[in-house]
């Protein structure tokens, strides 16, 4: 139900801010339509629609870069500096995952892990993500069932994400992208302590 409403909140958001900037633009056609006049001849008319296009794209300059600065310093990433012994390697395959501390940096199919894995609460942890075989998608669930973070498991390819599990409990682990018949019985856990 939480999950719902945050999402609906958020459609709110994008939808008000969607509307805010139509009508910005009406508003600017509005001007323009306005403050001109039919006897004005076509040369004074476009020094005049050049004049307002050029205030406003310095203005919406303006706003994407402070929205851009704003935002990024709220994106999610723990920053890089982490002890090497918070790595794990996660690999895919049909149909199992298998997580082992380290990096992992032998030949893919010589990995021997197991489907469950524990790790230590608030340490920033890198997952080197990669498959065996076709394509999987690790994704990490707390013990309410929210999706914590996801990222692909792809063949001959290594995806790294970083994350802090700020609770002890147990984390499940699912494949997000249909991989075949026993897609749904890919699972791991990792208890956090
Ligand atoms: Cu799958």
């Amino acid at each position: 139900m939480s999950i719902l409403f945050v999402l609906l909140t958020l459609q709110v958001s994008a939808a008000l801010i969607s509307l805010a900037g139509t009508i910005l633009v009406i508003a600017v056609v509005v001007f323009l339509m306005a403050s001109s006049s039919s006897e004005e001849d076509k040369y004074t008319a476009k020094h005049k629609v050049y004049k307002v296009r050029g205030r406003y794209f310095f203005a919406l300059v303006f706003c994407i870069t402070v929205l851009l600065i704003v935002s990024l310093r709220l994106l999610p990433y723990p920053n890089s500096q982490m002890p090497p012994g918070n790595t794990v390697t996660v690999v895919g395959a049909q149909w199992s995952w298998k997580l082992a501390p380290g990096e992992f940096n032998k030949k893919v199919n010589e990995f021997t892990g197991k489907n469950e894995i524990t790790l230590p609460v608030n340490a920033n942890i890198k997952f080197v993500v990669t498959s065996v075989d076709v394509n999987h998608s690790m994704g990490i669930y707390n013990s309410k069932g929210d999706l914590m973070i996801q990222t692909q498991a792809m063949p001959q390819y290594k995806n790294e994400l970083q994350f802090k599990f700020q609770q002890p409990g147990d984390y499940h682990i699912l494949c997000l992208e249909y991989c075949g018949l026993v897609h749904a019985n890919m699972a791991g856990i990792i208890h956090v302590q």
